[in-house]
Formats: structure tokens, sequence, C-alpha cells
């Protein structure tokens, strides 16, 4: 029996579920996976009635209850401390990095949401979200310049909790297709070939089509 269960909610829209299911396969926990079509929120949804904040990612292991996805992240790496690097300085700033994302990039996320598998070229390039485009290339040129050697990832070798938080990124920029940098499509590419982010892709194809909502295939 599995020691309990994560709540995440239709693997195509759902960036924050990616961030807490990327999280919990990272720490290697033992959980059922309940898959809540989103409907567009709600009072009366069902992501309201089986999660205490409303909202999903959600974890219930071993009696804890975890919602929020940076705290998932945390909980992970409680139980498997290499979701975080190794050294403190490296780690502080994993944690800044990945708190500046639960926080911010509003008009990124607005703008461009993550829809995968649809052609989205061109599309959601406004203002505020090529202002927090531009931040996230400098956040991920900087950490990977003082802290990534001798791997593709934001702190070398190991997809960490920081990647796990920026992967619903990388998937927006390889929708949308905004104007990047070199070195910002490589770390894409290395994150979209990890075997969990398409593990993820490839269970967001296989969702039924009745799932999809027009808002986020047609807009913005
Ligand atoms: N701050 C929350 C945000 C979670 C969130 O907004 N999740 C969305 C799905 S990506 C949600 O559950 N929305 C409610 C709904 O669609 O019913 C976190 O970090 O986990």
């Amino acid at each position: 029996m599995a020691d309990g269960t994560l709540f995440i909610g239709t693997r195509r829209y759902s960036s924050w579920s990616m961030r807490g299911w990327l999280a919990v396969r990272l720490a290697g926990l033992d959980v059922e996976e309940v898959v809540i079509p989103l409907t567009g929120g709600g009072s009366d949804s069902e992501v309201a009635r089986r999660t205490p904040s409303g909202t999903v990612p959600y974890l219930e292991h071993n009696g804890n209850r975890v919602w929020e996805t940076i705290a998932i992240c945390e909980y992970c790496a409680e139980l498997n401390p290499a979701l975080w690097p190794e050294t403190l300085e490296a780690r502080t700033h994993a944690r800044v990095i990945s708190a500046e994302m639960h926080a911010g990039f509003r008009g990124l996320r607005q703008a461009m949401p993550m829809v995968l598998g649809r052609d989205g070229a061109g599309h959601g390039q406004t203002s505020d979200a090529l202002v927090d485009t531009a931040r996230i290339e400098r956040i991920w040129r900087e950490t990977r310049a003082q802290f990534g050697a001798g791997g593709p990832y934001l702190f070398g070798g190991t997809f960490n909790a920081a990647d796990a938080m920026f992967a619903p990124v990388v998937a927006r920029f390889l929708t949308y297709l905004p104007q990047l940098g070199a070195d910002t499509l490589s770390y894409c590419e290395a994150v979209r070939a990890h075997p969990l982010v398409d593990q993820w892709y490839a269970q967001a194809a296989e969702e039924p089509v009745e799932w999809r909502l027009a808002h986020y295939e047609t807009s913005p």
C-alpha cells in the first residue's frame, strides 16, 4: 500500500501540479496519484472539495498534509536532501530563486499559460511577460555561471527542486517561443529531455480531450 496521495490537476495545464509532482518523484515518495480535471476553480469545484486550500498540488504523506508547492518541495527535501544542492551557499541560492518563482512572474504566467502540446508560437508576448522572461533568463544565466559547472541544469549535473520550480517556465518558452538566448534554449532542451519531465508530457498527451478548456487553448 502507498504511503499517501498526491492530488494534481490536468497535466496539460497545471503548472503548479507539475512542480509538485516533480518534487515528489525526485524524492522517490510512494504515493498514489489522483488527477482532478481542472474546471476553472470555484468553491464548489472538485479541487475545492478535496484539498484544504482549494488548490493542487496537495500531498498527503504518512499523516502529513502539505499544500503550497514550495512547501511540498521543502517536505520532499526533508526526506531526500538531494532535492537542494549540497553547499549552504548553493542551497540558499536555490531556495531564493525558487521562492522568487513561487511568488512572482505574474505577467508571464497570465500571458503565457502552460498548455502542453499547444502551438502558441508568437502568442502571449505582452510587455509584462517579456520583462519576466528577461528576469528569468538572467536568473538562469547567473545561477548556471556561479553554480552550474559540469552539467546542463541550474546547479550542474543534478536536476533538483529549483529546476522543478522552473520546469513549467521551460514548457511555456517551448510553447510560445519568445526570443531567447542560446544558453536559455540549451537549458530548456535539457529540462525538456529529463525523463521525469518527459513522462509528465507523455501523460499529459494521454489525457482525454474532453478535459480541455477553450479558455486556455485559444487565448491570449
Ligand atoms: N500557491 C499555490 C498555487 C496552486 C494553484 O494555483 N493551483 C491551481 C492549478 S495550477 C489550482 O489549483 N487552481 C484551482 C482550480 O483550478 O480549481 C501553490 O503554490 O501550490
